[in-house]
Order: C-alpha cells, then structure tokens, then sequence
C-alpha cells in the first residue's frame, strides 16, 4: 500500500488520542503498541473486506487448513512488511522519538503451538497469502498458549502463558457466526417413511463455538487470508440440565490450554474433545458459507473446496464431513464417501510410533455418538469392498478400527486422497516402511512435499543487516522471489562482499551476545564460533549428542591447558514436555555443565555453553541469525524433515548435520564442502533394528574418551546431577542407547574437526556462508505452498 510518512504520523497521533487520550510523550510502551497496531489494523482492513468481496465472487477453489496449533509469533512486524510500510512506520516513528523495536517487543508471541508442526502451519499461512493463494486457516483460540519456561536451579519450571491479558489486536470477534457442536448422548436411527434413515438424538451436551478471524496480510500484495481460531463458550439458552458449573467448567476447558506434548500420544478425553470441536466447528462455517455464498448443488462441493488434515489430530474432519453430507444434506451414503475423499488431504509429520494417535473405540462411541457410528459404517464397508481385491492381510493391517482402537492415521490415508511426508526420506520411509501396506493399496495417493520457511519473517525481519547486504549485491529482486539468491553465487570469490557478508554475521553475533550477557548473565566473545541447536528437548534429537562432545572438548583441555582451539559458544534452547522426565535430566545436566565449564578458570573462555531459557519464535528471530553453525543432529530416519536447518541456511550459519529429513536436500543443494555431515545413514540404522546388533555397552568398555565422557555423570565430575546423571548414564548403557547416541560420537567428533579447521579459514568459510545463503531459494514455503497448491489441492493464485 502507499503511506507517506507524513500521514503515517497523523494517523498514528491521532489514534493515540482517540484510543488512550494521550501523546506520544506521555504514552507508555502498551499504549503505544495498541495505536499503533489499530492503525496498521485499519490500513489492511479495506484490502480484507474487498479480498473478501474478491473471493465471494469469484468462486474460486479454496483450502481450508485444519490445525490443532499454530506459532505465529509475533505480528505486528510482520504486517507492516507485508504492507510495505515497515520502512516508512520505522522513519516515522522515529521522527516521534520513538523507536519500533522497543514497541514491537510489547506484542506477546502468539505460541498456540508446541513446535515444528505449528510453525510450519504458520509458514504456510503467510506464504500462502503471498502467494495469493485463496486459503483459511482453523484451529483453537487457547487462552494459554505454550507455557513459558523458567530456569531456575539448572530445572526447568513451566509457567502459564496468559498471552490474551492485553487483549488481541489482530483478531476478530465475530459472535453472529457463532456455530453449535455437540457432545455425548444418546443417538438412533429412524426411517422417515421414505426410507431415509435420519438421526435422532437425546441428551446431547452443546457447546458454542464462536469464531475469532485473524487476518494473514499477504506480502505486497491484494489478498488477505483469514485463520480461524475457535473459543468455546456456554450456549445462551443452556439446556436446564446443564446448567451447572461443572459443565460451564468443561466448557471453558476445551478452549482453554495447548497440550504442551508433540512427542507422546495420550489418550485423554478432553484431547479427544477438542478435537472434534475444532473440527466440527470449522466444516460447520466452511457448510454455511456454501450455502449461503457459494450456492452450487451440494455434490459440487469438491470443486470449491479442499480441507487439509495437517497430522492426524484433525482426522475426525473424515467422518464429520460424512457426517454433515448424509444426515444435514441427505447425499447417499457413496456420493458422500466419493466427495469426502476428493476434498479431503491429509500431512503426516512423524515416524516415531509414539506419537500415532489411537483413540479407545469405547471412548469416541461415548463422546461423539454419531461419529462412532460412521467410522464403523466405513470401515465395515471398506473391508468388504476390498477383501476379495487385495486379501485379508492388507485390509487387516490397514483398517481403522483394530483391537479395540481408531487408528486415526489410518482414518486419514483412507479418508483422503493424498498423503504426504515432509521431506524426501520421510515420504519415501511411508512409501517404504511405515505406511507401506496403504501404498500397496493405494500409491497413487502417495507423495512427497518437502517443507519450507517464511522466508520474510527468518531474513527480512529477523535479520535486516544481512538483507541490506544482500540488496547492495544483487538488488531487491530475491524479496519477492527467494530464487534470486543465487544470483550471490556470482559473488562468492568477491572479497569486499565475503567481508560486508563476515561483518553482518558480526553484528548478529554482537546483538545475541548483549542479549545473553542480560538474560544469563554471561559473558560471551562474539569472536568465537556460535554453535547452536534451537528445537524441543527429545532424545531423538539428540542434544546429548552435542553435550557429549562438549565434554570431550572440556577433557581435551583439561589435559592440555594450552590446547589451540577456535573459542566456541555453545547456545542451546529448548522447552520440554512437562511430563517427559527423560527430557528434563538432559536440561538439568547442560545446566550443570554449563556452570562447571564457564566458571573453570582453566578454560581461559575457549568453550561457554549458553543454555537460553524460553525457546520461542521471537528468540529464535535473534538466535539463528547470529549462528555460524545450527546442529542439527537427529538419529538418521527420526526428525521428518525439521524447519530450524532451512533458518539457519539462510542466515549462512553452515549445517553439522546427519542424513536425516531435509538436511540431506539441503546438503544437496548448497554442494560439497559447504557442510559437515556425519552419521549413520537410515539404511544402517534399519539394519541395526532388524538384525538387533547394537550393544551400546562395547562402545562404552572399548572406547577410553566416551568411557571418561559417560563417567563423569556419575562420578560426581559434572555437579549436582546425581538424581539425573545416573539417569542418562543408563540411557546410553544399559537401556542400550535407543538413539544410537555413542555410535555416531566418533564420526561426530571426526565433523566438528573438519568444522573448525575451515572455521580458521575466514575466507573458506565466508565462502561457504554465501554458498548457503545463495542456495536457499527452495526452502521457501511459497515453495512449498505452490506444489500443495498445484499437485493437492487445485487451487489457484488470484490474478
Ligand atoms: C504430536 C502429538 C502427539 C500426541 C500428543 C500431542 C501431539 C502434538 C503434536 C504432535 C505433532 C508432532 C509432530 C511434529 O511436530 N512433527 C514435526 O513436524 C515438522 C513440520 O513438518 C517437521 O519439520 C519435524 O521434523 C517434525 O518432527
């Protein structure tokens, strides 16, 4: 949009005095974020309403992105990128004395999601926008996001996230499209004389779902997508029987927390709940607007709308939409099933057979009456359609409903008619392994879409001074068009942009170590390498891993006080599940650690370890711009793609990296020498899993450095551990090192070698840098938007 910044700054005092009755010298950091959001909010909501007005008329296919989470963060910079008024609203302000920095800090991050899952929701929601594709988001409006997370004593402690407290600018509230779901009771069936079967239901529980609209500005461009997040509320005109304050309890409750585990699948009813509530809610608006706006007959519904099931946890969208088509829309039983699968798409996101949800058939039966009913149907109908074509054993093996449970992974492949990994291995391990009795039966359904980032928000926003660099080398033109970066390539012997490119990287690592001298209280040399791993606390991801070769540095300098080696800081962040006891040890340990190596005297500051607490996105916004290394280290076949890796690529921190997930297509595209790999490749790890060879203990008797390096957690060497340390010594030696953590130690050790020797190479490395930088271009979410766009859902950009 055009602003002036003349305008800008009359809008902005203005607001000041209509919302607060203040100015700018008398108003406090809150109410200067709340002007100035609402004027931003008024700049885009002429080009929603008339987006809107665009998408009503036109017709045209639309997505419907179904999500128990999303991680936007913050907003508020976002939007004026996005508008193409960051440049102008910062100069303005300034012209005021005030400074956007210390006014977008105010905002809280939005974390209605735990990690990668709803990052990349979140990614897709603005590349989608900017891509100008017609799409909505849906999900929950908790009202306690991610809980925040407190170091204290080396423990973490999880702390309420009450992000509404201020209130929301973003969103809006719109009441007078308030939808019923209902919950519980009883239901049969009874012919209506024309032998239609119709629903009758007693004692239902109804809940209201009222909808909260937040627009997803595209980048300089004309659309502007919605996200729906639902809140739950009592009905105004409650049933009597209801009327009690348990119920309202339970009502509030299904709206109220994110379950903070991404790792483990726990059966819980209120889980269950919320599921469906998003769910029904959400096919309830998309029905509505169908009949309202779109009007086509109802057996055309696949040709305006596509609903994407992002993981399983909206996997009941397969039997609500059932649901709605047969009982509130009277489509035969076939027609309904045939269009359900054509507008029904569905992501998976993880291997580990820990986080599969199944869900008790006696506990969805009760819950959700009518939906046990068609689960059954579907699956009693699949299985004898399919028995005599492809055997007892495949249908056996693929059924929904299996020993007492609902497979909801299975409910998904065979709801939908496409199922999809996020990064090459991933899909080809479902292909392969995992889902391989689905694609026997259905591979055409199979494919792969490897996962991508807002690029806006990882290099425009959260790293301006390597983007300016970026500008002054090879233009603007990458802003709109990440591609273009490898017009940088050209540039990779030119010694004046390797030093603009080395100085940037410096004054990152500048600001994050200002940044860690306040928050921990530690002093770091922005000279030394910045060797970081950002992600949740898993064992699969290793941290201990890394933890482990700190370790030996440590030794290593023990035993030589004069060693020569490259300073290095080692930053870690990560948040773990609540109830996952393992993942806590490993936070209490680095922090343990950390204190025993920063406070040595005899480590003369080679090594500090920086354990920085509450992991977010906007910690993540000043962390990954400032790494020269991001680790990312996961047992091979374990992490399904990551997102972090593509980050830290594009801020030109180099990969330490296995061959897992994305890192092996990124390896591929930034070519040979601008990366460090190591580890086992999946093939070896599947072949340890089949011939059940690894004996985690050998490695401990026969290799002296691990042996010191494992001991030292339970011989009182790393301090105040002694509950923990015995816990991951057990880990790794008796419980025979799940992750294969002590097999790949060697091969890491060999990486971080090669690792610092390019590191005392500053042109090599700087090299290296802009060979990632020039190569991230496919890790775009737009990217990745557009082959969803094209290959699955058969939607269009606008113009
Ligand atoms: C799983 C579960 C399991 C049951 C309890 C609640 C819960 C909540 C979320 C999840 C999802 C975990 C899956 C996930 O986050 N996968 C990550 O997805 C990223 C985006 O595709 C990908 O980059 C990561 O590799 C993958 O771990």
């Amino acid at each position: 949009m055009k602003l002036s910044k003349k305008q800008f700054k009359q809008d902005f005092e203005q607001r000041l005095i209509t919302k607060f009755a203040t100015d700018v010298t008398k108003a406090g950091p809150q109410e200067k974020f709340a002007a100035l959001a609402s004027v931003v909010k008024n700049y885009y909501s002429k080009i929603w309403q008339a987006d809107n007005e665009y998408k009503d008329e036109s017709k045209k296919k639309q997505t419907y992105y179904f999500s128990i989470e999303f991680l936007p963060g913050k907003m508020l910079k976002s939007n004026l990128l996005n508008l193409g008024i960051l440049p102008t609203v910062r100069e303005g302000l300034e012209d005021l004395g005030v400074d956007l920095d210390e006014i977008a800090i105010i905002e809280p991050d939005m974390a209605i999601g735990n990690g990668g899952l709803g990052r990349l929701a979140s990614c897709f929601m603005d590349s989608l926008a900017s891509t100008g594709l017609p799409a909505n988001g849906n999900g929950i409006r908790y009202r306690y996001g991610l809980f925040k997370q407190k170091i204290v004593d080396g423990y973490q402690v999880e702390l309420p996230d009450s992000w509404l407290d201020n209130g929301n600018p973003w969103e809006v509230r719109r009441s007078d499209k308030a939808i019923e779901v209902r919950f519980g009771g009883e239901v049969w069936l009874e012919d209506d004389g024309k032998g239609n079967l119709i629903p009758q239901y007693k004692n239902q529980e109804r809940v209201l779902a009222v909808p909260y609209d937040t627009p997803m500005v595209g980048y300089e461009n004309t659309t502007v997508n919605n996200m729906c997040l639902w809140r739950s509320e009592v009905p105004k005109d409650l049933d009597l029987q209801f009327q009690n304050l348990e119920y309202m309890r339970q009502t509030a409750m299904l709206s109220s927390e994110l379950y903070p585990d991404d790792s483990n699948y726990d059966g819980r009813l209120l889980r269950l709940k919320q599921e469906y509530f998003f769910v029904s809610a959400g096919l309830q608006r998309i029905m509505r607007h169908y009949h309202s706006t779109i009007k086509a007959p109802i057996n055309q519904i696949a040709e305006y709308i596509a609903v994407h099931i992002n993981d399983t946890h909206p996997a009941l969208c397969v039997p609500e939409f059932m649901r709605l088509l047969v009982d509130e829309y009277n489509v035969p039983w076939d027609r309904a099933w045939d269009l359900t699968v054509k507008v029904m798409s569905y992501t998976n996101h993880t291997i580990l057979s820990e986080a599969l949800e199944k869900w008790p058939e006696d506990m969805v039966k009760t819950l959700l009456p009518r939906i046990y009913q068609i689960i059954v149907e579907l699956d009693r109908r699949r299985t004898a359609e399919l028995l005599p074509k492809v055997g007892a054993t495949l249908v056996h093996n693929t059924r929904i409903i299996k020993d007492g449970q609902i497979h909801m992974a299975n409910l998904s492949i065979i709801g939908s008619h496409s199922t999809n990994g996020v990064a090459k291995l991933h899909s080809d391990l479902l292909k392969d392994v995992e889902l391989h009795d689905f694609y026997e039966i259905y591979p055409e359904r199979f494919n792969n879409k490897t996962n991508g980032i807002a690029d806006r928000r990882w290099s425009q926003i959260a790293n301006e001074r390597l983007s300016t660099v970026i500008d002054e080398t090879i233009g603007k033109t990458w802003r709109h068009n990440l591609n273009d970066l490898k017009l940088l390539e050209a540039y990779k012997n030119d010694t004046e942009t390797l030093e603009r490119l080395d100085a940037a990287k410096f004054d990152d690592k500048q600001r994050l170590a200002e940044l860690i001298k306040e928050r921990n209280g530690i002093t770091v040399n922005p000279e030394a390498i910045f060797d970081v791993q950002v992600k949740r606390l898993h064992a699969y991801k290793r941290q201990l891993l890394n933890v482990l070769h700190i370790l030996k540095l440590y030794f290593d300098i023990k035993d030589n006080p004069e060693l020569d080696m490259v300073p290095r800081v080692f930053i870690f962040g990560a948040k773990a599940a609540p109830g996952y006891h393992y993942a806590k040890s490993i936070i209490k340990a680095i922090n343990e650690i950390a204190g025993m190596i920063n406070n040595d005297p005899e480590v003369k500051d080679r090594i500090k370890v920086v354990f920085m607490e509450n992991y977010n996105v906007s910690l993540a916004e000043v962390i990954i711009p400032a790494a020269n290394v991001g680790e990312q280290i996961s047992l091979a076949s374990k992490e399904a793609s990551g997102t972090s890796n593509m980050k830290f690529m594009l801020n030109g921190a180099l990969t330490m990296g296995t061959l897992d997930g994305a890192n092996i297509e990124i390896f591929d595209a930034v070519g040979a020498g601008n990366y460090f790999k190591f580890g086992l490749t999946k093939d070896e790890v599947y072949a340890y899993y089949k011939n059940n060879n690894y004996n985690a203990r050998d490695i401990y008797e026969q290799n002296p450095v691990i042996h010191r390096i494992l001991d030292a957690f339970i011989d009182g060497t790393i301090p105040n551990i002694s509950m923990e340390g015995p816990e991951i010594f057990d880990s790794l030696t008796t419980y025979n090192d799940e992750y294969f953590v002590l097999r790949d130690f060697k091969d890491y050790v060999r990486a971080q070698k090669s690792l610092e020797t390019l590191y005392r190479d500053k042109t090599a490395w700087t090299k290296a840098t802009l060979m990632n930088i020039a190569n991230s271009g496919r890790f775009s979410s737009d990217r990745t938007v557009r082959e969803y766009a094209e290959d699955i859902w058969y939607i269009k950009p606008k113009q």
